[in-house]
């Protein structure tokens, strides 16, 4: 079988809810991704952040394997032997007194709205059913019927209605429109991404978290950071929030918590809203299973071994001002924290960010536009001086074919 063959195959059998890009890819190795047909590319996606330790990270395949010969799955109906450890691991490793531990970020995001509604009404005397929990225009939080319900992008809500009610939506990076909404007392929480991912890598102003920290401390109502995408070292920090020094009230992680090995999401907060969710109220079957529990504790430590907050601090750095050297009429805006970066692209002659990004894999390297004329750039983190001085070859080479 060839590219197409797969490709075909995938489209007689598969739900049509993605537009790849055309490539079939077959092995992943650090930084590098082959196709079906042996064809290598650096990967500058690394599965949307998930991948930030670089694909098939041989301690945290290792970590799997072992795992998986020995227990794989009870249920919490039972207790098992690695649960504990995992969870006195992540929380002393992020600094919370207790981890509600999920499978995917948007059962992640969903968990913590549980748990700031169940705060709500348990502890700060909201009347039941009337919490309400402000949200950011251009989030991305998830595809759940009650996180789209949050969502401004009607290619995430249209035709899925009803919606879950509870939400007020505000423009990111905002104080003042935050502070307004800040002002009824009906407001429980409010759910920001420390930088926006698919709304195309905003970075907010200086300042912009913390500020929002202190107006939610003031009002009694919970911060939640989602560092789904931000989060596990790709902004240069441990979390996105760290760069304002911001300790969110619940934090949301998932994607690389497992280095792309295995689907694993995780909530962390400190008893007083922990606490509020007694048991039967929410679980889920896999959530906390031992070679999830086993994966995160490699995938996290691997992040603090190889240095790699450290890493994409100063190869972020480089990047962008490579980038920026880059003369091209193409490019209209270069920005980013760490090593998600993304680029604005100036439509030529028709083409746009997507006929680039074909071009660019024709060149051996993947990355994906995020909505029309925006393209991420997330490299893993394992990405060398070297290798990200060759990819930086690869994006201009391909921008002067469009000249
Ligand atoms: C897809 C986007 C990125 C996320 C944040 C929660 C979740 C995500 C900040 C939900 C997931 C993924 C979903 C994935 C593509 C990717 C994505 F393009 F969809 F929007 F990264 F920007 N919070 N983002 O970014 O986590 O349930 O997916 O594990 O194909 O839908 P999930």
């Amino acid at each position: 079988m060839n590219t197409q063959d797969y490709i075909a195959k995938e489209d007689k059998f598969g739900a049509h809810n993605y537009h790849p890009l055309p490539v079939v890819l077959d092995k992943g190795q650090g930084v590098y991704v082959w196709d079906v047909e042996g064809r290598k590319y650096f990967d500058f996606l690394s599965a949307y952040s998930a991948v930030n330790q670089g694909h098939c990270h041989p301690k945290i395949v290792s970590a799997m394997t072992e795992q998986a010969e020995k227990l794989t799955l009870t249920s919490r109906a039972f207790y098992t032997s690695v649960l504990g450890e995992y969870e006195e691991f992540i929380t002393k490793y992020f600094g919370y007194d207790k981890v509600l531990p999920m499978n995917t970020g948007a059962e992640g995001d969903e968990t913590a709205l549980k748990l700031c509604r169940k705060w709500a009404y348990t502890k700060k005397g909201i009347k039941e059913n009337e919490a309400k929990i402000i949200v950011c225009e251009n989030n991305f939080h998830g595809r759940t019927i009650t996180v789209i319900s949050m969502s401004t992008d009607p290619d995430s809500y249209s035709g899925f209605g009803p919606f879950t009610p509870g939400f007020v939506t505000i423009p990111y990076d905002d104080i003042d429109a935050l502070e307004k909404e800040l002002e009824d007392p009906n407001v429980a929480g409010f759910l920001v991404e420390p930088i926006q991912g698919e709304a195309g890598v905003h970075v907010p102003s200086v300042g912009y978290l913390n500020k929002a920290y202190e107006l939610c401390k003031e009002k009694n109502v919970l911060f939640i950071a989602d560092e789904v995408q931000t989060g596990i070292a790709r902004t240069g920090k441990l979390l996105a929030c760290d760069h304002e020094g911001v300790r969110p009230d619940i934090l949301i992680l998932g994607k690389a918590l497992s280095g792309g090995v295995y689907p694993v999401s995780a909530v962390l907060c400190d008893d007083d809203i922990m606490l509020c969710i007694k048991p039967g109220e929410h679980g889920s079957t896999f959530g906390g299973n031992p070679v999830a529990a086993k994966v995160a504790i490699a995938a996290l430590e691997v992040i603090k071994d190889e240095n790699l907050a450290e890493k994409a601090t100063e190869m972020g750095e480089y990047f962008r001002d490579e980038l920026g050297k880059i003369n091209s009429d193409m490019i209209e805006t270069i920005r980013g924290k760490g090593l998600l970066n993304a680029i604005v692209i100036n439509p030529k002659e028709g083409k746009t960010a997507w006929d680039v990004c074909v071009a660019m894999k024709e060149n051996g390297l993947l990355a994906k536009p995020t909505h029309d004329h925006i393209i991420r750039f997330a490299p893993p983190l394992v990405i060398t001086r070297a290798e990200l001085s060759e990819a930086v070859s690869i994006i201009q080479k391909t921008l002067a074919e469009f000249d």
